[in-house]
This record gives structure tokens, C-alpha cells and sequence, in this order.
């Protein structure tokens, strides 16, 4: 399989955790969000969204969408179980991963504050202000759900990784670009210090990644 990513992508931070949740070796092809080779034709020709990830199987079909993928992984390889197997706690865990996934992470993707920049010629510290708004308040979002309900244990959904984990943590890594935190989150910073704990995430962080900036 050809896992096309990006360090700082926050998408493929959450294939790549659920890669390695699941054990997955992949053939890496990295698409440079900041040198804007998403949108080179070969990529394009890849995913016409000229968005990461990717994920290209070995009888070339194209996988796109994190939560797409992620489920598309859980599927061929059930162990260890991404989400619940009750209905309704699929439900709850899903809608936990939207909040990130659909509602948050879609303001500030590279396309988005391009437009900013260069549309509305909006400057750099508020094109900050406006990532670290909404990233923030998607978190707050899932503190409100995940502090109120006893379905919340260790994780969000009990004891046990779910995508919803996943998703909250490459929110969290991703507040952190824009000079956000979640110290008044009390659950979605419990829940993310469980979560680094994990080898799967921690290694799958973007700092971590070939290209990233050290230190
Ligand atoms: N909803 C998509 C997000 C896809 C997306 O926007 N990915 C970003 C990187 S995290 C990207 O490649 N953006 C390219 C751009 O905005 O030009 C998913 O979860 O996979």
C-alpha cells in the first residue's frame, strides 16, 4: 500500500495512528503541503481533491478521507477494534470524531488559509487567531460531550481506542501548531495524555515525522 502524507498534515496523523494501531506497513510517498505539491498533477491524477491522505491499495485503488480510511482499515483488519460494537456506541463515537474531523480541522487546512491570505488578504496573526479559534473550539466542543457523559472512561468511548481518540489527538497536536492549548479541558487533556502514552500515537506524531522541524 502507498500511504501518501505529509508531516504536518493533520489528516494523515490520523491514518498514521491507526496504521500503527493496526500494525500496517506502508510504502510512504510525501506530498509537500508547504511547498504546495498538492497541487502537482501527479498528485491530483492520485486524489482530484489535491488533499492528503491517500491511500493506494496494492490493485491501485485510491483510498481518500481519514475517517474513510480508518474504517476501511478497521474492516480488513478488526483487531484491535476502532470503534464499538454496539450501534449506539458507534454512533457516539463517530459523532465525537466529526467534531474535529468535519466541523474544526476543514477551517484551517492549507486551501483555507491560502484563500485567507490571499483573497481577503487577511495577515498572518489573524489568519492565527481565526486556526486557533476554531481548532480550539471544536475541543471545547468534545469537552462538553465527553466531560457530561458516563459513557467517557480512560477514552472517549470507555477503556478502549477508538477514532474518536485519534481524532482528539490530532486536534489537540493541532491547536498546539497554532499556540493553542487545552489546559482548560480537563477531559480532552486527560484523554490526550492517555492517548501519547501509546507508542502507536506517540510515534505517529507529526514532529516525528521525516521533514518535520526539530526541536
Ligand atoms: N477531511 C479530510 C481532510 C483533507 C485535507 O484537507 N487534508 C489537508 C492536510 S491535513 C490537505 O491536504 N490540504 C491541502 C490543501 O488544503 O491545499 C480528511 O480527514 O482526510
Amino acid at each position: 500500500m502507498q500511504f501518501f502524507n505529509f508531516w504536518r498534515s493533520l489528516a494523515s496523523f490520523r491514518v498514521r495512528i491507526a496504521l500503527n494501531l493496526k500494525g500496517i506497513a506502508t510504502d510512504d510517498q510525501v506530498v509537500d503541503l508547504m511547498a504546495g505539491h498538492q497541487m502537482r498533477p501527479e498528485f491530483k491524477a492520485v486524489n482530484p481533491q489535491m488533499a492528503l491522505p491517500a491511500l493506494v491499495l496494492d490493485d491501485g485503488t485510491v483510498l481518500s478521507q481519514s475517517m474513510a480510511i480508518m474504517e476501511y482499515l478497521d474492516e480488513i483488519q478488526p483487531q484491535p477494534a476502532l470503534l464499538p460494537s454496539d450501534p449506539i456506541g458507534r454512533a457516539r463515537v463517530r459523532a465525537l470524531a466529526q467534531i474535529p474531523v468535519s466541523d474544526g480541522h476543514p477551517l484551517v487546512v492549507p486551501r483555507v488559509r491560502h484563500y485567507l491570505e490571499h483573497t481577503l488578504h487577511i495577515d498572518e496573526a489573524q489568519r492565527t487567531a481565526w486556526s486557533r479559534h476554531w481548532m480550539g473550539t471544536a475541543l471545547a466542543a468534545m469537552e462538553g460531550h465527553l466531560a457530561k457523559d458516563a459513557a467517557t472512561g480512560q477514552f472517549c468511548h470507555g477503556d478502549h481506542v477508538s477514532v474518536a481518540d485519534i481524532c482528539l489527538a490530532s486536534q489537540v497536536v493541532g491547536l498546539g501548531f497554532f499556540g493553542g492549548s487545552v489546559e482548560n479541558m480537563p477531559t480532552v487533556a486527560r484523554i490526550h495524555a492517555r492517548c501519547m502514552q501509546i507508542d502507536a500515537f506517540a510515534n505517529a506524531h507529526p514532529l516525528k515525522q521525516p521533514g518535520a522541524p526539530k526541536g
